[in-house]
């Protein structure tokens, strides 16, 4: 019995540097794809997950596999394509900062159309879950892959759809997002970062945004401050913790995946932004796109610390 299922791209990263591609020689190789990411990160938090989508029929499809299954995300969903390859992704880290490089197009999982909804080992997935998350990425990817978000949010359904915007011009370049519009506006939850946000929309304004799209429940984190959830019942905000920050991809899939662990398991409203919060900390933290959540015992003591406590 999987509870949330996650729908999206993954990719396998390489790391490499400081400094500037071109000098680089040897390369970390782990796995990225915010969808996987937010996979492995609810699994952490004890939620029953899978992880749907398509990978190349090589060795890099093959490690995917076996690093979410280890991580306890169910794969079952996933199709193997004999032609297609496993996407890449290359971070580049010079002048203290990270830059992404794709290599995406033409990949497995962009062949995703409508019509992959209709394969038993997915639609069995679906009809089943409690919660099904993606992200702008996947609504970016190929536009056949757009569409089947569509026929997600447009047919009737019995799981809550949480997306997480993900803004990534460079995927968009000259396309028109008005799909990506769309999907924001079906899904029951919507995960926004103020900053993508002024550039997608032109506002981070949590107000304005939650008038534009609509949707019932929406998260608008303004990174290292805080996060607010709006609601037809009113809003909640909870401060951000102060950490030293190592390398910050990642951190939005892992605060979604805290948040939705949160939703599922029916925590009141700050406790679900505070776990949020914790396990945004721990990828903050670490040089990877994802990480081991902090320690139950702590993860305990902080959910239920005072305001004072927290901040
Ligand atoms: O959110 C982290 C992702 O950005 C990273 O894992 C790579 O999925 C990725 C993307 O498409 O940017």
């Amino acid at each position: 019995e999987t509870a949330a299922i996650c729908l999206g791209e993954a990719m396998i990263m390489l790391a490499g540097g400081p400094g500037p591609l071109e000098d680089v020689e040897t390369f970390r190789r782990s796995v990225g794809g915010a969808e996987c990411n937010v996979a492995g990160g609810l699994a952490a938090l004890g939620v029953p997950t899978g992880w749907i989508s398509r990978l190349g029929d090589d060795g890099f499809g093959r490690h995917v596999l076996r690093d979410l299954q280890a991580r306890g995300v169910e794969v079952g969903g996933v199709e193997l394509d004999q032609t297609r390859p496993t996407a890449l992704y290359v971070k580049e880290s010079a002048d203290g900062r990270s830059r992404m490089h794709y290599y995406r197009t033409g990949s497995a999982a962009a062949a995703m159309a409508p019509d992959f909804l209709d394969r038993p080992e997915v639609r069995d997935r679906l009809k089943q879950a409690k919660l099904v998350h993606t992200t702008g990425i996947t609504a970016a990817i190929s536009t056949t892959s757009a569409d089947m978000l569509e026929r997600l949010a447009t047919e009737p359904r019995e799981f809550l759809l949480s997306v997480d915007l993900n803004w990534r011009p460079a995927l968009w370049r000259d396309r028109d997002p008005a799909p990506l519009w769309r999907l924001l506006k079906a899904a029951d939850i919507v995960l926004i970062g103020a900053d993508e946000a002024e550039v997608f929309a032109g506002t981070g304004d949590p107000d304005e945004l939650y008038e534009r799209l609509g949707t019932p429940v929406l998260v608008v984190k303004d990174d290292a401050h805080q996060a607010m959830v709006l609601e037809p019942g009113g809003r909640t905000e909870v401060p951000a913790l102060s950490v030293e920050v190592v390398e910050t991809v990642g951190a939005g899939d892992a605060f979604a995946a805290g948040f939705l662990a949160g939703t599922l398991q029916g925590l009141p409203m700050v406790q679900r932004l505070r776990l949020g919060h914790l396990n945004a900390t721990a990828v903050l933290t670490a040089p990877e796109d994802h990480a081991p959540p902090p320690a139950p015992a702590e993860r305990e003591r902080l959910l239920n610390a005072t305001d004072e406590e927290w901040a």
